[in-house]
């Protein structure tokens, strides 16, 4: 079983022992084919040596990246000239074996112990040297593989006692995938280290600037200023505390009606949010911290502010009226003595607004129970928001559209034909007001109103439900928002049941492809907005 050793392949970093082993080559008439430095050793101490590019007739390449990559040499290495067949072929091909392949690494340990950076690093990762090591250990019937220099002497016993034994190449082979082994698990360990530390810049980094972001702006520091008759039942104790120099709701003005109580700061905090989510003028009417309604003034209104938010108000209060009854209301412009004349015919809690005409004034306070509060100047939402949990306290930016261009920037059409100016309005519209609906939220509009807000549900397929039964035959021709993306296509398929003709939602589901299906057969259009508003 011992193979002579006719042709050698040698291809080594480590040049330790080399001319010795070129002098046991030699000595044997051994043909060494080898590779540029290695070649270049040899020959420059008297050696005849064969390029591995003559062999392969393709030059050394890409920096060295590519020298023994390549069937020519790869042929010879793996033939088992055991098989005829495979004897046949290489002498077809014009390839000859190698019963020698003897390889070291280039070294990659060392480059990482010198502290190299990573591109460095990353160029002593041999690839050809393992591949001929692995071929050479797997065809261990025909090759002896030498990956160490300190087996160099034993291998020159062999050559002179005529060749390898089956016993030697596979002990060589079992050395030689150790070492393959070692070799990779070494680079799959660096390249752990350097995600890591890379994942650790990123996360300390992004933390170092959030504490700066919070820092800024949250003011954890509240002046007490009313306790209230109770909290949000009539056996809990409540107080007010407000941020000195603060713009909000806790330091509203209020110019009549019975003291606030807690459920109506609540409500009225909650009714702000949504109707200053709106540039034009808005008003929202909230009960149990959900809007039952929500609407903005026409267009061809904006001119006549005063009307304008009168008839936001109409079709607010139109969205749900059984639910409006001792709602919050909230504007975000000035209250028109033509808004407070409707106020006046519905039974209301609270009325919160930048301001109030005089005339407003006069008939809401004809009416002993509705409180009047006018916000701060330079009114707006803070930046944070901070949600207290069982020890401790939860802190969040609070969820803020952005304001460049039209809300509907950026959107996708993901189903249907794309909408016409005013369903892209209405549907912009819904996507804005189903924001300030608590989760899973559904909101069904037209023409700037809401016309059915299903909230809170533990599914969205309920909150569709509940949308288009609030809207009735409103739904019909209505178009539909929902918070955050449909997982499955039942909720869209009961909104495309109910008549609505266009929807738009963050999308991102695993099943946006089904959701999509369902709106397309239905030629129901389709935005995808790719963000999407929790609000728990
Ligand atoms: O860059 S490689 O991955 N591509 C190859 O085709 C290749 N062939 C041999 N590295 C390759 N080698 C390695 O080159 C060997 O493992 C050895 O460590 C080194 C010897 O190259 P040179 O003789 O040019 O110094």
């Amino acid at each position: 079983d011992r193979v002579a050793i006719r042709r050698a392949l040698v291809s080594v970093s480590d040049k330790t022992g080399l001319l010795e082993l070129a002098e046991a080559l030699a000595t044997a008439g051994v043909e060494i084919v080898s590779t540029g430095s290695t070649a270049a050793r040899m020959r420059d101490a008297g050696y005849e040596v064969t390029d591995v590019s003559s062999v392969t007739g393709f030059p050394e390449s890409l920096d060295g990246r590519v020298k023994t990559l390549h069937p020519g040499v790869h042929a010879g290495v793996l033939a088992d000239l055991r098989f005829d067949d495979h004897a046949k072929q290489l002498d077809d091909l014009g390839i000859r074996p190698f019963e020698l392949v003897v390889v070291n690494l280039y070294p990659f340990m060392q480059t990482v112990a010198s502290g190299a950076d990573a591109p460095d690093v990353i160029e002593q990762i041999d690839i050809g040297g393992p591949a001929l090591v692995r071929a050479s250990a797997k065809n261990h019937a025909n090759v002896a593989i030498v990956v160490d220099p300190a087996k160099y002497g034993d291998l020159a016993a062999a050559i002179a006692e005529g060749g390898t034994t089956l016993a030697q190449r596979r002990e060589l082979a079992a050395a030689a995938f150790t070492h393959t082994a070692d070799y990779d698990a070494a680079v799959s360990a660096w390249f752990r280290e350097q995600l890591l530390t890379d994942e650790l810049a990123e996360v300390v980094e992004a933390a170092e600037s959030d504490e700066e972001d919070f820092a800024d702006d949250l003011v954890l520091d509240f002046d007490r200023v009313a306790t209230l008759r109770y909290g949000e039942n009539s056996h809990q104790r409540a107080a007010l505390y407000a941020t000195p120099g603060g713009v909000g709701i806790a330091q509203a003005t209020q110019l009549h009606g019975k003291a606030m109580s807690y459920n109506n700061y609540v409500d009225a905090d909650a009714a702000l949010r949504a109707a200053y989510d709106f540039d034009v003028p808005a008003v929202a009417v909230i009960k149990h911290a959900n809007p039952c309604g929500v609407a903005i003034a026409p267009a061809d209104l904006l001119d006549d502010e005063a009307a304008a938010i009168a008839e936001a108000h109409r079709r607010a209060h139109a969205t749900d009226p059984l639910s409006a009854f001792g709602g919050v209301i909230a504007a975000n412009r000035t209250v028109s003595a033509d808004m407070a004349e409707t106020v006046a015919e519905i039974f209301t809690e609270v009325i919160v607004a930048p301001g109030f005409e005089p005339a407003a004034i006069e008939i809401l306070t004809a009416k002993k129970n509705v409180r009047l509060l006018e916000l701060p100047a330079g009114y707006e939402r803070e930046q944070n928001e901070l949600r207290q949990i069982s020890g401790g306290a939860l802190l969040q930016s609070t969820d803020a559209f952005s304001r460049d261009g039209r809300i509907s920037d950026g959107w996708t059409l993901a189903a249907g034909e794309p909408a016409d100016e005013q369903t892209l309005r209405d549907l912009e519209f819904a996507w804005v007001a189903c924001r300030s609906v608590k989760s899973n939220a559904i909101l069904l509009a037209r023409d700037g109103a809401a016309v059915g807000v299903g909230m809170g549900q533990v599914n969205r397929v309920d909150s569709c439900d509940l949308a288009i039964r609030r809207a009735g035959d409103r739904a019909e021709g209505s178009v539909a928002a929902s918070d955050a993306f449909f997982p499955f296509a039942d909720g869209p398929q009961l909104l495309i049941d109910a008549d609505v003709r266009a929807i738009v939602q963050p999308g991102g589901s695993m099943r946006d492809d089904d959701v999509i299906e369902a709106a397309s057969t239905a030629g129901v259009t389709m935005y995808f907005t790719g963000e999407r508003h929790f609000f728990h």
